[in-house]
């Protein structure tokens, strides 16, 4: 029976220990040239040669590719020409976003796309609506949060946020971005990312394995990645292309994309899970427990981090109430008997 156990715990801790050198170790990464956009830009905007085609107002030059100048009312983007039929990647965003405008008089922010439409304008950072696949956007305006008595109706302190802000939205064709609400009904997730007009390098990284979208930013110019959103069950077809887009409106910034770099990640599977993902074909984007996920993000709101301080302090508190208690007791016990005596 013991010895049973034991076994029983040995596999357990093997399990776990092997899930995660799968996740920290045995994954390669390859650097794909077809899908990644680096300097010089070779033949970028030119036709035929180049793996990326230009749109609208962005324009290469040799320091980066320009998707909006720091004027109103622009629009523009870059895409892949090819399609993308990795089962798992990563892609790691150079960009930088500046201009005149003081804080929050600027916008509208960028996005990196992994869709199944290309090269078509419109009003989500400068592509179209109900896109099909991925975006993660850098949003660099608070169009909801500007409207102060809606916002104060809507949300406590701890649900407002603070922009630019960086979210994530999986679209199937039919679902449209709010761009009033700033994409809260749609999104997956997301965290505050102070992007705007900083002299160090600043990284978005998005990373799909296993059907799990991880996003990360390296903003404060200490190359060390900080989480933004991790979510589990995220269906994308292959076959989709990537892309990065940016809008301005009434304000503006310059919106730049120094480098994108698709890296292949081979990630060992087992012969189960090759046979699951064969025999479910995945041809729609959708997430899984959608609801679940929305209902765990507003009702709860607490990460894990402060329901463990919220916890802590409340034993601290308690512990410092009955040494209270018993000062103030033992005093009030000497009081009574110096009465009595
Ligand atoms: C897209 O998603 C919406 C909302 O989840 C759903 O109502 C709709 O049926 C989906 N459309 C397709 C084509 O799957
Ligand atoms: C997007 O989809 C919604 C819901 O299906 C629809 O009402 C709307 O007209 C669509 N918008 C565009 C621009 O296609
Ligand atoms: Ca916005």
């Amino acid at each position: 029976m013991l010895f049973k156990s034991l076994w029983t715990f040995t596999v357990l801790i093997l399990t776990f220990s092997l899930g995660f050198a799968d996740d920290d170790h045995e994954m390669e990464e390859f650097l794909k040239r077809e899908y990644s956009l680096s300097k010089p830009y070779q033949g970028v905007g030119s036709l035929g040669s180049s793996h990326w085609e230009l749109m609208g107002d962005a324009m290469v030059t040799t320091e980066q590719v320009r998707l909006t100048p720091d004027m109103q009312s622009r629009q523009g983007a870059v895409w892949s020409r090819i399609p993308c039929h990795l089962k798992d990647w990563e892609m790691q965003v150079h960009f930088k976003i500046h201009g005149q405008g003081k804080k929050n008089l600027n916008g509208d922010g960028l996005a990196i796309w992994y869709t199944m439409e290309r090269m078509q304008k419109g009003p989500v950072f400068g592509n179209k609506d109900n896109f099909t696949g991925l975006g993660v956007f850098v949003d660099s305006y608070p169009n909801e949060e500007k409207q102060l008595e809606a916002q104060k109706k809507r949300y406590t302190p701890r649900t407002q946020r603070i922009f630019p802000f960086v979210l994530a939205m999986v679209g199937n064709g039919s679902i449209s971005y709010d761009h009033e609400r700033d994409g809260r009904t749609t999104e997956l997730g997301g965290c505050n990312a102070m992007v705007r007009n900083l002299k160090h390098d600043t990284f978005l990284f998005i990373r799909y394995v296993r059907r799990r979208l991880t996003v990360m930013i390296d903003i404060d110019g200490q190359h060390e990645w900080r989480d933004c959103l991790d979510i589990p069950g995220v269906r994308l077809p292959q076959g989709y292309y990537f892309g990065a887009s940016a809008i301005t409106g009434d304000l503006s910034d310059n919106h730049d994309i120094i480098s994108l770099k698709l890296y292949q990640l081979t990630v060992l599977r087992s012969q189960k899970e090759e046979q699951e993902e064969e025999e479910d074909v995945i041809t729609i984007p959708s997430v899984d427990n959608l609801e679940l996920l929305r209902l765990v993000q507003t009702e709860e709101g607490m990460s894990g981090i402060s329901i463990f301080f919220t916890v802590l302090f409340s034993m601290l508190g308690c512990v410092f109430l009955v040494v209270i208690g018993v000062v103030v007791y033992s005093h009030w016990n000497e009081s009574r008997r110096k009465r009595f005596y």
